[in-house]
């Protein structure tokens, strides 16, 4: 049989390989305050002047609300295996605490459901960072309490959901909310203070182990696991100032994370150079954080390049940038993916999230309405070539997603930087499939023919 795309070999892949496709809650949903939805941490950022690049907010967003059918279509006209997508936590128990409010729950159970009938495996998140702001006010992540909350939220998910979904991940990305949202003061709920951005990062990796272990004892069958966004640091120079402060910056930022989930320590350098703004971390806290995962996503963009003086620029380096101004490195993926298997043990990896945000120009042609995104093509390809060089050498990767369907909201960035691989005009919320999508979804036929190959 033909494939409609040759596979090169470094596009070559094992059958059981999962493709999917990404996109978070407050990035689609809207459908702010609609039956009976709580206010999150990011409904109330968007209100500070001057939080978000264009002024808007996430109350229509992309209407994925309002528009769940017609969506999970375009899903399934990719071809993908599975689709990863989050739940608004204050959408589920608007306060944070309680009693589920049930038409919030109904809208995921009809996208589990609609998913499955699909064909579709759903790939749940339960935080991609839209907290109650009920428990905000309360103290939010730097508050222990908050830990048995997000225990309770996942318990009560699990019980409706966990066993139709495939797989369920607890926090994504919490370098990004202890970091840019308290420390740095970019993100929700923004804050602006180290001690509190660590504490944060403790409470978040805690909940993660304390809710595998109540959604194991409760019988949960789905996988469970944890995303984490990591880059392979390099120093500016090769100076000992940058040398060392390429470290400090992978300990801050990989091993911070990664040692803890797998080692059951923090790292002692990081650790030290913290000083007093280290967490308090109780008895048993570590081993709960240590609870074996069935497996670990990763979300990878670009590298990250460090010098002492912080005055390195993505912009000096020559190579090409998207429009986050992000270097595009897919080399620093396979990078990232052999080094995390030669320095830990782990479970299968998954990239959960990998693409990038270009000027897309909507075209009006003939034959309907067309994005040429070839330089997003281009990027999701070689990133797709680099997971297989890491395969190559070794590293046994379970699957790749691309981030992400649609356009959305870029938090801090709002609207302006799009990533989709199908274009949203906001005013009228008309989706138009850019050539990526066209390309990823014939980049996925191949694959399916190929295993019918394999299979026959
Ligand atoms: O849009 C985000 C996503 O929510 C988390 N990972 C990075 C993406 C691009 O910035």
């Amino acid at each position: 049989m033909n494939s409609p795309l040759p596979l090169h070999p470094r596009h070559r892949f094992p059958p059981d390989f999962v493709w999917g496709v990404a996109t978070s809650a407050f990035q689609i949903e809207g459908a702010a305050t609609a039956d009976g939805k709580g206010e999150s941490i990011w409904d109330r950022f968007c209100r500070q002047p001057g939080a978000i690049a264009d002024g808007s907010n996430g109350d229509i967003a992309c209407d994925h609300y309002h528009r769940l059918e017609a969506d999970l279509d375009l899903i399934a006209g990719l071809g993908v295996d599975a689709y990863r997508f989050s739940m608004s936590w204050p959408r589920v128990q608007p306060d944070g605490r309680g009693a589920v409010n049930e038409a919030g729950l109904a809208f995921y159970e009809r996208l589990v459901d609609g998913l499955l009938a699909r064909g579709i495996k759903p790939y749940l998140t339960l935080n991609h960072w839209d907290l109650p702001q009920a428990l905000q006010d309360a103290g939010g992540w730097a508050a222990r309490d908050t830990v048995q909350r997000f225990v309770d939220y996942a318990r009560l998910v699990a019980a409706r959901l966990g066993s139709r979904v495939a797989s369920i991940t607890t926090h994504n990305e919490p370098w990004v909310i202890a970091v840019l949202g308290h420390e740095t003061g970019l993100f929700a709920p923004g804050q602006r203070h180290r001690g509190t951005a660590m504490q944060v990062a403790h409470h978040l990796l805690l909940s993660h182990g304390l809710a595998l272990q109540a959604l194991r004892a409760d019988g949960c069958p789905a996988r469970l696991g944890i995303v984490l966004n990591l880059s392979p640091i390099g120093p500016a120079t090769d100076s000992p100032e940058d040398v060392a402060a390429a470290r400090l910056e992978d300990g801050r930022s990989v091993r911070w994370y990664v040692d803890p989930l797998f080692k059951g320590a923090y790292p002692d350098d990081v650790w030290q150079h913290l000083g007093g703004d280290a967490p308090h971390v109780e008895p048993g806290d570590l081993d709960a954080i240590a609870t074996p995962m069935d497996f670990l996503g990763i979300n990878y963009y670009t590298r990250g390049v460090v010098s002492a003086s912080g005055a390195w620029s993505a912009q000096t380096s020559g190579k090409p940038l998207t429009d986050m101004g992000w270097e595009i490195v897919p080399e620093g993926l396979t990078e990232l993916l052999v080094r995390m298997h030669r320095d830990w043990t782990l479970p299968p990896l998954y990239v959960k999230e990998n693409g990038a945000a270009f000027r897309d120009t909507l075209e009006h042609t003939p034959g309907g309405a067309r994005v040429h995104d070839g330089e997003r093509i281009d990027y999701i390809a070689s990133h797709i070539a680099a997971v297989g060089d890491a395969m190559a050498q070794g590293v046994p990767m379970a699957g790749y997603m691309v981030w992400s369907l649609m356009d959305n909201f870029e938090w801090a960035s709002g609207y302006a930087k799009r990533f989709g691989i199908v274009h949203v005009d906001y005013a009228t919320q008309v989706r138009t499939p850019k050539d990526s999508y066209l390309w990823y979804r014939d980049f996925l036929l191949a694959q399916a023919r190929a295993r019918a190959l394999v299979a026959a």
